[in-house]
């Protein structure tokens, strides 16, 4: 893989040297009373100013919604930024504090709910450190990498938002939830239909520089609605990723020392890499990337939790491979090319020894391309016979996987899968064609398009990313996609509903 060890290596150092910076920096305000009083005084002032008399007292009593998405719309877009930071003055949580409160909060959620709670957990349970948020697997104290994937079934007639990549786009994120309030879903942060649910699926940080508010707004909603916001962890989900890609750095540009690395990203452990979302017998896998052959999620699939966990504890594609599924033995090439890459390996990290395939695969556009493929500068690209296979194999007699729907697959410039989630509205449903038509001219009309589309077995959809980013910009797109799962009691009833949002860009 092209990000080795040493990028995570790398990352832990940075840590490091951050927790140095913060005590330097308490060290530093202790001789600096003065001028920490006249910071004091400003900050009071900027929120005073910014988010009307409201304290911020607790992660609870944070700004109220409509005081939020008041201060958070006059900050530039990401487009006009074009990498820059905005305004401190703008900036609307100008102390790392209110980061930090709603982090404790969520900690605390994490590590005393269901996570926690003996029986949720199908074969081995977490080990103690993976609760000890002072911990990391890439700091220091140390503990161990241990990535997961949940079960949960809802009651027939539930409704469930699905979002695609946010990546610093605090705009989109709150145009979302706007409509999700005009359409009477949500109230504030209040979730107010009790059938409603809401699914984020990954990437919420890095390339736009509001990731610290979207992640602040993802965390106020959880908290508002317990077991019924589902964070997903994308490949960006990963220190060594936000180390590289922009977040940890606007994390110390807009605070600082204060900004505490390690303590935002130790919020990634607790993420699902993949949910097994459903009712019944009937599930799809909810995940940011793709497809993981290496992993059997049979035993959480059968449990009769409506709630559970199960541990990756070890990827085993090798094995899944020997029993030679058909897809690798018709398509000679891609069996050749999955012998190549498929091994079998405990992760250490998001993308070492190799990616786990939930937080980073693809999928292919055309029913016609291969079955498998490897991209060595990203991950693994998988076609519509190997994931029939691999979705029946993971399925269990008790449930049924029928599809997976993502994000992920995006690019910063027009190809064949941008082209056709501009067309399809921002919810592309992968293998209605089976080739790239002659001469790179498809018809935006031969796809599905429509407000209200059933869902095939065994379809793959890749969600579209928010437009205030270099997507938006680079492919032309100014609207955010509303989509809502509608799980009815039997699964071919199920419908994927689509609402478009428009996000001023200027
Ligand atoms: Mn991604």
């Amino acid at each position: 893989m092209w990000i080795d060890d040493s990028a995570s290596e790398l990352a832990a150092q940075l840590v490091q040297r951050m927790r140095l910076k913060l005590l330097c920096g308490a060290l530093r305000q202790v001789t600096r009373l003065g001028a920490l009083r006249l910071k004091l005084i400003l900050s009071v002032w900027a929120v005073g100013t910014l988010l009307g008399s409201l304290p911020m007292a607790s992660a609870e009593s944070g700004p109220d919604f409509e005081v939020w998405r008041e201060a958070c719309a006059r900050l530039p877009k990401n487009r006009v930024l074009g990498g820059r930071l905005p305004p401190r003055a703008l900036l609307p949580l100008p102390r790392f504090a209110s980061v930090s409160a709603v982090l404790d909060a969520y900690f605390s959620g994490a590590t005393n709910g269901p996570l926690s709670q003996t029986g949720t957990w199908v074969g081995e349970s977490p080990s103690p450190g993976f609760f000890d948020v002072a911990r990391s697997w890439h700091g220091n104290p140390r503990t161990a990498f241990e990535p997961f994937v949940q079960k949960r079934l809802v009651p027939p007639g539930s409704q469930v938002l699905l979002q695609g990549d946010l990546h610093g786009d605090i705009h989109s994120l709150l145009a979302v939830l706007g409509r999700l309030q005009e359409r009477g879903l949500l109230k504030g942060f209040q979730i107010t239909d009790p059938r409603f649910y809401m699914a984020f699926l990954g990437d919420y940080t890095d390339r736009g520089v509001y990731g610290v508010e979207v992640i602040y707004t993802l965390l106020r909603l959880q908290l508002a609605n317990p077991g019924r916001v589902l964070l997903i962890r994308g490949n960006h989900e990963d220190i060594s990723l936000v180390s590289r890609y922009g977040f940890l750095a606007e994390g110390q540009a807009k605070y600082g020392a204060d900004f505490d690395a390690a303590k935002v990203v130790r919020f990634h452990d607790f993420l699902p890499v993949a949910v097994y979302l459903g009712t019944g017998d009937a599930v799809v896998q909810l995940c940011h990337g793709g497809v993981e052959p290496g992993f059997d999620p049979r035993p959480l699939l059968q449990s009769d939790r409506t709630n559970a966990f199960q541990r990756i504890v070890e990827l085993k594609q090798q094995v899944y491979l020997a029993t030679k599924p058909a897809w690798a033995q018709n398509d000679a090439a891609a069996g050749a090319e999955a012998a190549k890459w498929f091994r079998d390996f405990r992760p250490q990290s998001p993308i070492s020894p190799s990616v786990i395939g939930f937080m980073w695969n693809d999928f292919t556009v055309f029913s016609g391309e291969t079955a498998f493929a490897n991209n060595p500068e990203r991950a693994s690209i998988y076609g519509k016979a190997a994931v029939t296979h691999i979705l029946q194999t993971q399925s269990a007699p008790t449930t049924r996987v029928h599809g997976v729907i993502r994000a992920h697959q995006h690019s910063g410039v027009p190809n064949p899968i941008m082209r056709r989630l501009m067309a399809s509205r921002g919810a592309f449903r992968h293998w209605q064609e089976t080739a790239e038509p002659a001469g790179d001219r498809f018809e935006a009309s031969s796809l599905e398009t429509g407000a209200s589309r059933p869902i095939p077995e065994g379809s793959v959809w890749t969600l579209n990313v928010s437009p205030d980013s270099v997507y938006g910009q680079g492919n032309g797109f100014t609207f955010a996609t509303v989509v809502i799962l509608q799980i009815a009691p039997a699964f071919a009833d199920w419908r994927l509903s689509m609402d478009t949002v428009e996000v001023p860009v200027k």
